[in-house]
């Protein structure tokens, strides 16, 4: 007989016994993150059936246009952390400002997210994905505080991401190792799939928008050229696969090896992605993972953020292939010098 699978629910209650014995509250946002990703699948999954697809017409804080698909994550994120109590503050990638929620005794976190990410894919039946990142607001913070809590990403508690696509997976670490979970859409459970996820230290694929190259720094581009080289014991050229949506290039990096890069072009000086909701929850994972996440001269997870809608540059996956594309950029850096 087939062992009994792993719920999420009792993976997150055995973790939390082991390395937190605290309240059972990591447990409880984590199970909301769950929740969130049970109402966005089969709402992604009929959007072109139920008029959910295209734009709402405006464009969120941070300049991207919205789509309508992205309201209505957030809206669903909104109200199940609000429903918790735990989360004082939340960041989106939707909203202008901090979402103050709760101010009880219990409102201890902060959350950063990304409720639908890749939503240029929405209209084309393309994989999405939310992203998330926990802070405990602990040493300073007082409960209910107004100002924006600003921290490294190596603070994070818990981070993770889901990933809609041929099935809904959500990975998540709480520093302790990366497990992934596939939804069973019948059980209406995420169940383990993928137990303590490594990262392989080197990898055959490279992920980025190739159609910046012209307007990458030096270094990236001789990287870049470096990775198409042909040699085939250090496994080059490598495959390239970019898909749009951060989650779903970043999932097959994760698992297969690689690297991913956003590095600056001409429309985005300090790089394209967020660092708060994007970079740095994914870079937790991906550390954990025994990966590598930089900006290319330093690690993401040590960047103290100034605002909450921060860009970064990033370069993160298979650690020595992150190593070596450091070493680009360092090198190309001496050479201007
Ligand atoms: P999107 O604008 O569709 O939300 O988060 C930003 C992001 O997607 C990432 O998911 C994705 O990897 C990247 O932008 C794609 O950017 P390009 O179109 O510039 O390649």
């Amino acid at each position: 007989m087939q062992p009994s699978p792993i719920t999420l629910g009792r993976h997150i209650i055995e973790e939390e016994h082991r390395h937190h014995p605290t309240t059972g509250e990591l447990s409880r946002l984590l199970m909301q993150v769950a929740f969130v990703a049970k109402i966005l699948a089969p709402e992604i999954g009929r959007a072109a059936l139920v008029g959910q697809l295209g734009l709402v017409g405006e464009k969120n804080p941070t300049g991207d246009s919205q789509k309508k698909l992205d309201v209505f994550a957030n809206q669903t994120a909104v109200e199940a952390f609000a429903e918790t109590g735990l989360v004082a503050g939340l960041v989106s990638e939707e909203l202008a400002e901090v979402k103050h929620i709760a101010t009880g005794a219990q409102a201890k976190y902060w959350l950063f997210t990304d409720p639908l990410d890749g939503s240029s894919n929405t209209d084309i039946n393309g994989s999405m994905g939310t992203i998330f990142g926990v802070y405990r607001c602990d040493g300073g913070q007082s409960v209910g505080d107004s100002t924006p809590l600003l921290r490294k990403g190596a603070t994070q508690v818990v981070a993770g991401y889901v990933l809609y696509g041929t099935s809904t997976m959500l990975v998540y670490t709480s520093g302790h190792g990366v497990n992934g979970f596939t939804l069973d859409r019948e059980l209406g459970e995420f169940l383990l799939s993928h137990e303590n996820i490594k990262c392989p230290a080197r990898g055959r694929y490279y992920s980025a928008n190739l159609g910046h190259f012209y307007e990458w720094a030096p270094g990236v581009r001789k990287y870049i050229e470096y990775v198409e080289e042909s040699d085939l014991p250090t496994g080059r050229p490598m495959g390239l696969r970019y898909s749009g949506a951060l989650v779903a290039d970043l999932h097959r990096i994760l698992v297969d090896g690689g690297i991913y890069l956003y590095p600056a072009d001409s429309a985005h000086r300090d790089g394209k992605l967020r660092l708060t909701y994007e970079c740095a929850p994914l870079g937790f994972v991906v550390e954990q993972a025994g990966g590598r996440a930089s900006t290319g001269r330093k690690p993401i997870l040590e960047i103290e953020p100034e605002s909450i809608h921060q860009r970064s540059q990033i370069a993160i996956g298979s650690s020595q292939d992150v190593l070596m594309f450091e070493k680009f950029v360092a090198e190309a850096k001496g050479a201007a010098q």
